[in-house]
């Protein structure tokens, strides 16, 4: 593949467009950016100067969104949204909650050392999220909408992970086990090979820098 993505594999945006590739059928290595990801070259490609950034010949994309979304199209190997109109409406509803409302909490979460008074409103955050997500799925779906992987899959699965990190220190694992549909996915997507994998490289990268 000519196509390079930018970042760690601990962070869950740069796991997002990976896992959608794997579901493809397609391996993309996130790479370090020489000079890092505040240099003036990254600026050129991506002004944000945040990962990942997927350069594909001399198209620069950044955010993972559009990224998942570039190789969804781009990418041979099945769709990763429903046929089914109202179940991808849904579908993409959940990685927007997951976007605007888990992401921000969890935001609050990682800045608990600079912040520790914001924890508290940041763990009712992830609550609601949570809660959002469970209200918009069908319990008894395998994955998080419908028989089959999609782009809600490889959104929530990198993010969750830290669900399971800030559990013995927060218990974030208790907002999870509280809406029982979620908290059934995530069992399984633990357990399924592109979830291990996932979590297997986030836990590596997480060791290698604390
Ligand atoms: N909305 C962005 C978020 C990307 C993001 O926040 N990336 C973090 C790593 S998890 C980053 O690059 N942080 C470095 C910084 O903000 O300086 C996306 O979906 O891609």
């Amino acid at each position: 593949m000519t196509m390079h993505i930018y970042g760690s594999k601990l962070s869950p945006f740069v796991m997002r467009p990976v896992l959608a590739a794997r579901a493809k059928g397609h391996e993309l290595e996130p790479e370090d950016f020489d000079g890092g990801i505040k240099s003036d070259a990254y600026r050129a490609l991506s002004p944000i100067a945040k990962m990942p950034l997927l350069v594909d010949g001399d198209f620069a994309l950044p955010e993972s969104q559009p990224i998942t979304d570039y190789l969804d199209r781009k990418l041979s190997g099945p769709a990763l949204a429903p046929d089914d109109l109202q179940a991808a409406a849904r579908m993409r509803l959940i990685v927007r909650i997951a976007d605007i409302y888990l992401v921000p909490s969890l935001t609050g979460i990682f800045r608990r050392a600079a912040n520790p008074e914001g924890v508290p409103a940041a763990l009712a955050g992830l609550g609601d999220a949570l809660g959002y997500i469970e209200h918009y799925r069908d319990a008894g779906d395998e994955f998080v909408v419908g028989d089959a992987f999609t782009v809600a899959d490889a959104t929530l699965i990198p993010l969750f992970f830290f669900l399971d990190v800030f559990n013995k220190s927060l218990g974030t694992g208790q907002l999870v086990a509280d809406r029982p549909g979620l908290a059934a996915w995530w069992a399984r997507a633990k357990a399924s090979d592109l979830g291990s994998r996932c979590l297997a490289e986030q836990s590596a990268a997480l060791r290698a820098v604390s």
